[in-house]
């Protein structure tokens, strides 16, 4: 079976990390995430990124490098990150998220992650810290 990416954004603005919280579906609504999705067919997975941010934050930004790992979601779909900076636009909840957050290195336990974007947020955590 082919394995399907989902791919999120480790954004960055001014020394803080942004957090999406999700409004779907329910059974994952009004946890947080890095916001992203899903690879189309023959589509690379940077160009999915700005693609997603695009559409659920009306921002461009310019994926940076991707964080090692990867996380299971469920059978045939992983996670995979990749730090991202800011180029334009003040990120707004259009699609799939009700609120936002910028957050500080020391602020990432603040809010309630996705339990699968954890180990992700964790080293973008240690990467805003170490400048
Ligand atoms: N996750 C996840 N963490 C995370 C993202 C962006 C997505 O665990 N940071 C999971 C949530 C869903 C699946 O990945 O189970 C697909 O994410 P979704 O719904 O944001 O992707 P879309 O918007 O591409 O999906 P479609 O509804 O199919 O368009």
């Amino acid at each position: 079976m082919d394995v399907r990416v989902v791919v999120a954004g480790a954004v960055f603005d001014r020394g803080r990390l942004l957090a999406a919280r999700r409004s779907a579906p329910p059974e994952l609504a009004g946890r947080w995430e890095l916001p992203g999705g899903k690879v189309e067919p023959g589509e690379r997975p940077e160009d999915a990124l700005v693609r997603e941010l695009r559409e659920e934050l009306g921002v461009e930004a310019e994926p940076l490098e991707r964080i090692p790992g990867e996380w299971p979601l469920k059978p045939g779909l992983v996670l995979r990150v990749w730090t991202a900076r800011l180029v334009s636009g003040e990120p707004r909840p259009l699609e799939d998220h009700d609120a936002l957050r910028w957050l500080a290195p020391d602020e990432t336990d603040e809010v309630d992650w996705l339990p699968q974007d954890r180990p992700a947020v964790g080293e973008a955590a240690r990467m805003l810290a170490a400048g």
